[in-house]
C-alpha cells in the first residue's frame, strides 16, 4: 500500500513523456526554495528554455518525431542538473530550471554548454536523424519574488528567439 501511494505520488509531480517534474509540481517547489534562498546571498539562477522551430519538427516528421525531440532535450537537462537543481518541462516545448549551484559569475558559461551541446546532438528518427536547437533566456541572481525571476527569464528568452535563435541571454536590470 505504501508503495503504491509513493508510485502515486510520484506520478502526479512527473511530465509523463520526459519524467521531468510537471509545471504543477515546479511552481509549488520552486516557491519553496525560493522562500528559503533568495533572501541570502546564495546563488540563484532560474533558465526558460524554448525549443527552436519546434513546429516545424511535428509538420515534416510527425508527432512522435516531435515527441522524440522532447525526450532527447529532457535527457539532455537531466543530465546537466542533479541534487537541489529543479528542471521541469512547463508545457509543450518549454522546460524551466531553477537551480541554486549556479552563480551568475557561471551562468552564462553553464547554459551556453548545454545549448551548445544540444545544438551538437542529434535525434535518431529511425533511419533518419534531425537536429535541434534551442534558445534560453536567464534570472541569474534572486530577486524578491518568484514571479519577477521567471518573468525576466522570459522577457530574456523572447529576446533570445528575436534576435536569432539558438542563443542565451540574461535579463536587462
Ligand atoms: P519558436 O522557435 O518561435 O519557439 O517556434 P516553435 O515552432 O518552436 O513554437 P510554436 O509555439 O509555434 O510551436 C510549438 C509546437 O509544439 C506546437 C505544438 O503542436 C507542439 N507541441 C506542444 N506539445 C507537444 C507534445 O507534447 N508533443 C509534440 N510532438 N508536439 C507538441
Ligand atoms: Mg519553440
Ligand atoms: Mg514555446
Amino acid at each position: 500500500m505504501l508503495e503504491y501511494i509513493q508510485k502515486l505520488r510520484e506520478a502526479s509531480i512527473r511530465d509523463p513523456l520526459t519524467g521531468l517534474y510537471n509545471r504543477r509540481h515546479f511552481f509549488e517547489a520552486a516557491q519553496d526554495f525560493h522562500r528559503r534562498l533568495a533572501r541570502g546571498q546564495a546563488p540563484l539562477t532560474l533558465a526558460m528554455l524554448d525549443i527552436d522551430h519546434f513546429k516545424q519538427v511535428n509538420d515534416t516528421h510527425g508527432h512522435a518525431a516531435g515527441d522524440e525531440v522532447l525526450k532527447h532535450v529532457a535527457q539532455a537537462l537531466s543530465n546537466r542538473f542533479h541534487g537541489r537543481d529543479l528542471v521541469a518541462r512547463l508545457g509543450g516545448e518549454e522546460f524551466c530550471v531553477l537551480a541554486p549551484g549556479v552563480s551568475s559569475q557561471t551562468a552564462l558559461a553553464v547554459f551556453d554548454d548545454l545549448r551548445n551541446s544540444i545544438e551538437r546532438s542529434k535525434v535518431k528518427l529511425g533511419s533518419t536523424s534531425v537536429g535541434v536547437t534551442v534558445s534560453i533566456g536567464l534570472c541569474d541572481r534572486p530577486m524578491a519574488s518568484l514571479d519577477a525571476m521567471l518573468a525576466a527569464a522570459d522577457a530574456a528568452l523572447y529576446k533570445a528567439k528575436r534576435t536569432g535563435r539558438n542563443r542565451v541571454l540574461w535579463a536587462e536590470d
